[in-house]
């Protein structure tokens, strides 16, 4: 028989105090499933759970209470310092810690010397074995995995409990998170899901799930975390169609554009989808999942932006991702090209990511670290757009950084912005669009990368730092870390800015092709 344990799980949806209105508003809405999931795992096994989402609103450390056993964090890599500095705060009242999420799941060496357990795919099995343990492992973690993705998750009413107090901390948009698959059949060589096969889950849970939300809200609104929403197209809406009336709730979905074809399109007007995400990447390459393997350049600016027009025509709200600095781009030519998509496509929003190699999230990025190209940016500046970690292969830093921030300026003009408003209809994807403008997303980042830009010149370190001349990490980060964390600072374990950007590239080279230790061993 377990002892009845007291555990805290912790979803650190943001990396430090926020003060914004855009992260007042938003910040619940985008609180993680999995930590739910444990939540509820933990408390079947008749545990005593504490489930905080941090917001970045109030004191962190308030909110957790004094005298837990055993504690697990979910971060993305962004709030993996603010999770360090937790788990030694943790650590310090003898709690035992473990963590979980994108950043164990991308750079589980470094974790390792912060936390007693880090944990790959998590299936419940995983995390009984972590409660049944729960002792420490120190100086270094122990890694825990699944091998694979879990095939069964709790679904949304056993995890009501914990989304409902989320959710109660946001004062407009309710968003209910809810997956109906895990990993992608496509295999784009950046991605972290293009190597876990694609798996549906159980359509019975989704459709007891989406009625059950029926009695809970007048218009429930459900966000789909699924990695490629609509897979198994027939079989996910022929559930959604025998669940619930159409049109009854409002869906925001990540799918590829193969997927987003016109009758699949009407389909999902039917059925409520208010927002999609497609990923169009690059003009020059990955294209597999934009439908446009075949062709490059102009001519695929062109059928990218027709089809996004059309999928404009059947859901309100559009935004098409780009990656940033890929090795297939050179000159300003890819720029350019993603202006002529805007002018061609004025009612989407532009998602920009600056390439990012995320440790070992894919197998390309040994080839990266084998080329020595990954520049170790403390963690804190790694989403997508705080900092660009690997070196461009056809670009300067300093004409890269003009191109980011010439076509960022474009995105968010005044032509741009009226240009959107006039293509956008209905009322909330409007405001959106502009309040995602002038926010942080839009002009904040010409504010910021016009900073890099001005420093790349006259920051000699920083420079350096970009270059691959030295490791020590500028003033310039350091001190944007210590504002932003404000008082979990003090928290910050010696050494915590640093990382070994090759760690993925010297496990692989120590383990030859062995998988990481499974289950619990200590590390
Ligand atoms: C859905 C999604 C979102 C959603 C929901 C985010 C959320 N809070 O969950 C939205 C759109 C809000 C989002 C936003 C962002 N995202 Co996102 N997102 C994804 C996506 C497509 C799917 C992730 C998912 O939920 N999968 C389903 C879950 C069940 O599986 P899993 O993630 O593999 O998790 C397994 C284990 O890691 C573990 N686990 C997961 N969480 C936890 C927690 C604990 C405590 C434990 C013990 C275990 C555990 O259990 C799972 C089962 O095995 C992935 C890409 C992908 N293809 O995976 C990117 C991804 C996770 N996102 C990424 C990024 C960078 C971001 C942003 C920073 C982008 C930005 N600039 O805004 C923000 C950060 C948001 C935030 N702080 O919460 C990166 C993360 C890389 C990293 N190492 O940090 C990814 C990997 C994409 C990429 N670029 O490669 N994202
Ligand atoms: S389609 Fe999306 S989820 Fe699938 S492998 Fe490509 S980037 Fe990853």
């Amino acid at each position: 028989m377990t002892r009845r344990l007291r555990i805290g799980i912790i979803d650190l949806v943001s990396k430090g105090p926020e003060r914004t209105m855009w992260s007042w508003v938003m910040n619940a809405n985008f609180a993680s499933i999995m930590p739910q999931v444990i939540a509820v795992w933990c408390e079947e096994e008749g545990h005593e759970v504490r489930y905080v989402c941090y917001t970045g609103r109030g004191n962190i450390t308030r909110a957790i209470p004094d005298n837990l056993d055993l504690v697990f964090i979910g971060a993305f890599t962004e709030a993996a310092l603010m999770a360090y500095a937790l788990s030694r705060q943790l650590r310090s009242k003898g709690v035992v810690t473990a963590l979980g999420g994108p950043h164990a799941r991308c750079y589980p060496q470094d974790a390792q010397k912060y936390l007693d357990y880090v944990l790959g795919f998590t299936d419940k099995s995983a995390i009984l074995e972590i409660v049944r343990d729960c002792s420490r492992h120190r100086p270094l973690g122990v890694h825990v995995s699944a091998g694979r993705q879990p095939s069964t998750l709790p679904g949304v009413r056993e995890r009501w409990k914990f989304i409902d107090a989320t959710l109660r901390t946001s004062p407009f948009l309710k968003l209910v998170p809810m997956l109906g698959s895990l990993g992608c059949p496509y295999q784009c060589e950046f991605c972290i899901d293009s190597t876990v096969p694609y798996q549906p889950l159980d359509f019975d849970v989704m459709r007891e799930d989406l009625a059950f939300l029926l009695q809970k809200f007048r218009r429930p609104l459900v966000g789909w975390h699924d990695p490629n929403f609509g897979v198994q197209f027939k079989g996910t809406l022929d559930a959604i169609e025998e669940a619930i009336p159409p049109d009854s709730i409002d869906f925001i979905a990540e799918s590829s554009l193969s997927i987003l074809t016109e009758p699949h399109l009407k389909r999902l007007k039917q059925n409520g989808f208010k927002a999609l995400l497609p990923g169009i990447e690059s003009w020059f390459a990955l294209g597999e999942k934009s439908r446009a393997a075949r062709i490059k350049g102009l001519e695929k600016v062109r059928e990218v932006a027709a089809h996004v027009n059309m999928v404009l025509e059947y859901v309100p709200y559009v935004q098409a991702n780009f990656v940033l600095g890929l090795d297939s781009d050179e000159g300003e030519e890819p720029f350019e090209l993603t202006k002529r998509f805007l002018d061609l496509a004025p009612g989407v929003f532009p998602g920009y990511s600056l390439l990012t190699s995320f440790g070992q999230a894919a197998p390309l990025n040994l080839e990266y670290q084998r080329a020595n190209r990954v520049i170790p940016f403390p963690f804190f500046f790694l989403n997508n757009n705080g900092a660009m970690n690997l070196k461009p292969l056809n670009y300067s830093w300093p004409e890269f950084y003009d191109r980011v921030t010439g076509l960022t300026r474009y995105s968010v003009s005044p032509k741009a912005i009226a240009r959107r408003l006039g293509a956008t209809h209905a009322m909330i994807p409007r405001w959106l669009n502009l309040i995602r403008a002038i926010s942080s997303e839009g002009y904040g980042r010409i504010k910021y990368y016009s900073e890099i830009r001005r420093r790349l010149d006259s920051d000699s370190h920083l420079r350096s730092f970009f270059e691959q001349e030295t490791t020590d990490v500028p003033q310039f980060y350091v001190e944007r870390v210590r504002e932003h964390m404000g008082r979990m600072w003090n928290w910050l374990p010696k050494g915590a800015l640093y990382h070994d950007p090759n760690a993925y590239l010297r496990s692989e080279e120590e383990k030859g092709s062995l998988r990481l230790v499974p289950r619990v061993a200590v590390g």
